[in-house]
């Protein structure tokens, strides 16, 4: 299948930038009777062609006049490649430099530079000039081809160059997020309201539902064209125009993005990195030097107040340095982001100066940063992101952020993640460890204060670990931690003494019942027994938690091991017995003796007949198995 690939126009007003699209596409990208009548292109033109290799180029054509830049901008911010066109007989020219400053900026790296007008001037002087700006650039050393638009001499040069340009371009991927920034809305008699942009990556098919930012409302494609012909879907690269439904044209315009829903961030803080500074003004302005490349370090020359532009929008940012080349951009209106993304930064004032705004480069790196109350906050976020690369990866997110969603990141422009924490969560490996050792001092320190509560809701401790989902709780109590009923508790290692962990006055009373129990094991205190020892059913829950005494029943406690001694006696009666004969042998009392046989009845200790006498199912010397060890039989295998 033939590519499509987008080509945008750069260069000084009246250099025939929109006479060579012209020319070879044979469209007329001045589409405004106003720009016909004075010559000059004011708003973004379109134009394609068939080249020779069967693929298919579509150009932007950009306005090269200082008063429509926002226009140029816009046309330039979505598109990956470049032909610049430099007039042969005036050669080098300000918005040259200005253009060139701008993709620079935008980091384009694929090119062609066309030495327009051939006919008027010899190209070489032109080319010569213009070839050692554009090699210190994003651009590097691109191709050169000296073109006449009047007497078409050098044009099939051009189409051959502007086939290779194509083929040199990465092929982008069908699967990535699609966005489509608009550039132009209106409605056609019989569909409806159309939209036209570039789709520099992804699909876009008849019938997908999007969402419009900023307002994030979503709606439906209803037809797709690309170059003027309707397609099932649209592919990136292309120019598409989308015929909406359910939408006025007025309310749309361009600068609003067209994305697909969950895979951008609607942002309106964003940390950034400088990447160059092309200063304000003069003859050397735009010339993106190894001295502008130093002034990134710095941004005291870029102001505090800035335009910044990604796409087709634009809009203005308070700009907060953090440190060298680094700065936090607080945006007037959010705009669908990534990170890793180019993104363009103007000084509107320094115009003012007599010269050409200031135009910086620069490379998002977070679009959800953590807001800098903290002293020192600003230092620390500068130095955590100058070791950040441009295209930052989940592990640098996720050691920022520590826990994060998937599709948080995924919204991020980041789909590759490590493997979840629980549900969709991810967390940074050592922020996950932090919070190990946190939720043992939070545990500690929650005992500490309420000794008698059975462990500490899981909600509590969501809330102390100022974490976002009780299931990262869950997923943080492995091992020493513990989840039973809706609350946490510290699983203590074998052998310690449970004691410490009551109150001194709880088990000064335990103690006192613990020796009664030793000398009479199968009496439980009774109510008064238990009132007198100042022990109420809470310090019993909580005593009984902490292994110092076993539940029988509501109202029967006895010794740890009371079951076990109590099968040893019953093992000596004549089996099977009366619930009297297991009374008189327990030496116990109606009161503790039913319960206990309920208890050893449940337990699986003894079964109870038909006659409703028992029999011990195992032998004293035979104590049952704990719950949770291995199945007999199974222990040797
Ligand atoms: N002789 C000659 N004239 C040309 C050539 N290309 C363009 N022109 C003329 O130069 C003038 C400007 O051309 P445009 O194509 O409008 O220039 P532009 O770069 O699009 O200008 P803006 O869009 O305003 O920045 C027009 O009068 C063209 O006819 C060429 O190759 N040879
Ligand atoms: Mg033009």
């Amino acid at each position: 299948m033939s590519a499509i690939h987008v080509v945008v126009t750069a260069g000084h007003v009246d250099h025939g930038k929109s006479a060579l699209i012209h020319a070879i596409t044979g469209m007329e990208p001045d589409r405004w009777a106003e720009e016909r009548r004075r010559g000059m292109t004011i708003d973004l033109g379109f134009g394609w062609l068939t080249l020779p290799s069967g693929n298919r180029m579509a150009f932007v054509d950009v306005p090269g006049h200082e008063r429509f830049v926002t226009n140029m901008l816009a046309g330039v911010g979505p598109v990956p490649a470049v032909v610049f066109v430099v007039a042969a007989d005036e050669g080098w020219m300000p918005q040259s430099a200005e253009h060139l400053a701008v993709v620079n900026a935008l980091g384009i790296s694929h090119g062609l530079l066309a030495v327009t007008k051939s006919d008027l001037a010899d190209p070489a002087a032109a080319t010569a000039e213009a070839a050692s700006h554009i090699a210190r650039t994003s651009l590097g050393e691109i191709p050169a081809v000296a073109v006449s638009s009047v007497t078409g001499a050098g044009i099939p040069e051009l189409l051959r160059a502007l086939d290779e340009l194509g083929q040199s371009l990465p092929p982008p991927d069908p699967g990535a997020p699609a966005r489509i920034w608009i550039d132009r809305a209106f409605s056609m008699t019989g569909s409806g309201t159309v939209v036209t942009g570039t789709l520099p990556a992804g699909t876009v098919h008849r019938g997908d539902e999007l969402v419009i930012t900023p307002s994030m409302r979503p709606v439906r494609v209803r037809d797709v064209q690309v170059l003027g012909e309707p397609v099932p879907a649209a592919c990136g690269t292309a120019r598409v125009a989308l015929n909406l439904r359910g939408i006025s044209k007025d309310a749309l315009r361009r600068g609003m993005a067209l994305v697909q829903a969950g895979r951008w961030t609607l942002t309106d803080m964003i940390d950034v990195r400088i990447k160059s500074v092309s200063p304000a003004v003069e003859s050397g302005y735009g010339r993106p030097s190894a001295q502008a490349q130093a002034a990134a370090g710095d941004l005291g020359q870029l102001p505090r107040t800035i335009t910044i532009h990604v796409g087709s929008a634009r809009t203005i940012a308070r700009l907060r340095p953090l440190g060298p080349g680094l700065a936090r951009l607080s945006l007037a209106d959010p705009l669908p982001l990534h990170v890793g993304e180019p993104v363009l930064l103007r000084d509107p004032g320094s115009r003012r100066a007599g010269g050409w705004p200031a135009v910086a480069g620069a490379v998002v790196l977070d679009v959800n940063p953590p807001l800098l109350n903290r002293r020192g906050a600003a230092a620390a976020a500068a130095k955590l992101l100058a070791s950040w690369p441009d295209q930052p990866a989940a592990a640098d997110l996720l050691a920022r952020h520590g826990i994060m969603r998937a599709s948080s990141l995924l919204a991020m422009g980041i789909s590759e993640h490590p493997v979840p924490i629980s549900g969709e969560w991810l967390a940074d490996p050592g922020r996950w460890r932090t919070l190990g050792h946190q939720l043992g001092e939070v545990l500690a320190s929650h005992a500490a204060a309420e000794p008698l509560a059975a462990g500490m809701p899981v909600e509590a401790a969501r809330a102390a670990l100022d974490l976002p989902d009780r299931r990262l709780v869950l997923a943080l109590a492995k091992p020493p931690f513990r989840v039973s009923c809706g609350a946490l508790h510290i699983a203590r290692p074998a052998g310690q003494d449970a004691g410490p962990n009551l109150p001194e006055a709880v088990l000064a009373a335990v103690r006192i019942l613990r020796a009664d129990l030793a000398a009479a094991p199968f009496l439980s205190p009774d109510a008064d027994r238990l009132r007198k020892l100042g022990l109420d059913a809470r310090s019993i829950a909580a005593a009984v938690r902490a292994g110092e005494l076993m539940r029988i029943s509501d109202h029967v406690v006895l010794a740890p091991g009371a079951d076990v001694a109590a099968a040893a006696v019953l093992a000596g009666l004549d089996q099977p017995f009366t619930a009297a004969q297991a009374r008189q042998a327990l030496e116990s009392t109606r009161r503790t003796a039913i319960p206990l046989l309920e208890f050893l009845d449940s337990a699986g200790i003894t079964e109870r007949l038909a006659d409703d006498r028992r029999v011990l199912r195992s032998g004293p010397a035979d104590p049952p198995a704990p719950a949770g060890a291995l199945v007999r039989g199974e222990a040797g295998s």
